[in-house]
């Protein structure tokens, strides 16, 4: 009897065994990378430093003594990339600033649903990311420029302990169809009417609706004549003026130079995390050349945008541009014929605006940084192209970058303070990272015909 037992219960224990062998190693080397990636412990990481930091900025003692009108927009885009996101922090910035309030600052959110981590094409991602992993300076609450009397911002958590019942601005309360898509009101009329309604306030808690749409809806970036008329007071701005991007931004640059400037001098004590205008992280990189290059998502996206002849996204139309995007409506072309070489470019496509771009350059090209979401191969694909076609000294993507845990998930950003700075740039102009990368070049003095697009 006992020896019996002992067989059945020798045999679960080996069944078990096997079972579980089995279904670890399924789990492994089947399921997707995310998993896998949980498996073998590699979860993305959640940046509390930075968070840490954000609750603890030195300015907050005082703030909490003091009369202070805040101005929180809980409602920036989510599940978009950082490129749209960043463009609704700008202008609720620039609204903050323009009704003399402190403006609240909240997480890059991806997924705001409470997680930790979401599932972004098989692969896990962090649900969201704080701000100032991504960005320093005032939009962080960083201080303000010399001179400058406007309200350092604060955390969202700061702002709901100062704010426990704050007055909330419906969106659609305000917003009218002048405003909408079909209207015809300019941006700066826009920020008027709410400027003119949030003076109206006395409440210093004021915030608008979560769950409202952003005041600029997305397609408004996409409605340059709209859009541009804010430019005057945006580039004065010292949220663009002062633009900073994190120390995790600065490291991954020091970390990779060789990769876009492979002369550069060895970084000096001038390259610390202050940077402020005038220092060289300001100005251009002599011989870089730097593509936008949008794949991914871009592929079936760009049709779509052709289909709806869509104009070029916000700040890629500046009248001094070389190069500018006619909607198909005005020369009676097709949309897809005129629109996809220019969205969604072939590689012979590309390689032939290179060389072209390259003769017109004022200034010789030597190097070349592809930014890209596209996949290794294809971009070795285009590499190859490129060096068939001219002599360059170097040809690299942001696929050879070497980052961090921690820069990876906010690589982005580095790729545009890349873009930043080459001496020209190539983008694709119905892109918002385009767009904003556009933006600062021409708020920071480089010259107009050094923005270019496909
Ligand atoms: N690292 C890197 N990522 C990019 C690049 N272009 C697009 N992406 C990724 O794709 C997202 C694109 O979305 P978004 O920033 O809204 O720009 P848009 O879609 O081009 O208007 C970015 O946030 C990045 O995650 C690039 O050049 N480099
Ligand atoms: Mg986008």
């Amino acid at each position: 009897m006992a020896h019996s037992l002992f067989i059945q219960r020798s045999r679960l224990i080996f069944i078990a065994l096997v079972v579980g062998t089995v279904l670890t190693a399924l789990a492994y080397y089947r399921k997707p990378t995310w998993m896998r990636a949980l498996l073998a412990q590699r979860l993305p990481p959640l940046y509390d430093n930075f968070r840490e930091q954000e609750q603890e900025l030195p300015h907050y003692k005082e703030y909490a003594t003091k009369h202070i009108k805040y101005f929180f927009a809980p409602n920036h885009p989510v599940g978009m990339g950082w490129g749209n996101v960043m463009q609704d922090y700008i202008m609720m910035n620039l609204l903050a600033r323009a009704t003399n309030r402190s403006f609240v600052f909240d997480d890059y959110v991806w997924n705001s649903d409470g997680s930790l981590y979401s599932d972004f094409n098989g692969k896990p991602i962090p649900s969201r990311i704080p701000l100032s992993a991504i960005l320093s300076g005032p939009m962080v609450g960083g201080e303000p420029p010399p001179g400058d009397n406007g309200f350092r911002a604060v955390s969202k958590d700061f702002f709901q302990s100062i704010c426990p019942y704050p007055t909330v601005l419906q969106v659609p309360s305000i917003n009218d169809d002048r405003m909408g898509r079909d209207g015809n009101i300019s941006a700066a009329d826009v920020l008027d009417i709410w400027v003119h309604k949030i003076n109206s306030i006395n409440d210093p808690c004021l915030q608008l609706g979560e769950s409202d749409n952003p005041i600029f809806d997305y397609w408004f970036y996409g409605q340059k004549t709209r859009l541009l008329s804010v430019w005057p007071e945006l580039s004065a701005s010292p949220i663009i003026t002062h633009w900073q991007w994190s120390s995790l931004i600065y490291n991954a640059y020091d970390n990779n130079r060789h990769i876009f400037d492979p002369h550069a001098p060895p970084p000096t004590s001038e390259h610390g995390y202050n940077v402020t205008p005038g220092c060289s992280y300001y100005q251009d990189i002599p011989g870089l050349l730097v593509l936008h290059v949008r794949r991914g998502d871009f592929e079936g996206h760009c049709k779509y945008l052709c289909r709806s002849n869509s104009d070029w996204n916000a700040f890629n139309s500046f009248p001094e541009f070389i190069d500018q995007y006619l909607l198909p409506e005005n020369d009676g072309t097709l949309h897809g014929d005129q629109c996809l070489p220019h969205c969604y470019p072939s590689i012979a496509q590309m390689v032939q605006k290179v060389s072209r771009v390259r003769a017109e350059s004022k200034e010789p090209l030597k190097y070349v940084y592809i930014m890209t979401n596209g996949a290794v191969s294809w971009v070795d694909e285009l590499k190859a192209a490129l060096l068939s076609e001219g002599e360059w000294d170097q040809i690299a993507s942001s696929r050879d970058l070497e980052l961090t845990w921690e820069q990876k998930f906010v690589g982005q950003a580095l790729d545009m303070f890349i873009a930043q700075r080459a001496q020209v740039l190539v983008g694709n102009g119905w892109s918002s990272l385009t767009s904003n990368v556009v933006m600062l070049r021409m708020a920071h003095g480089m010259p107009p015909h050094s923005n270019r697009f496909w």
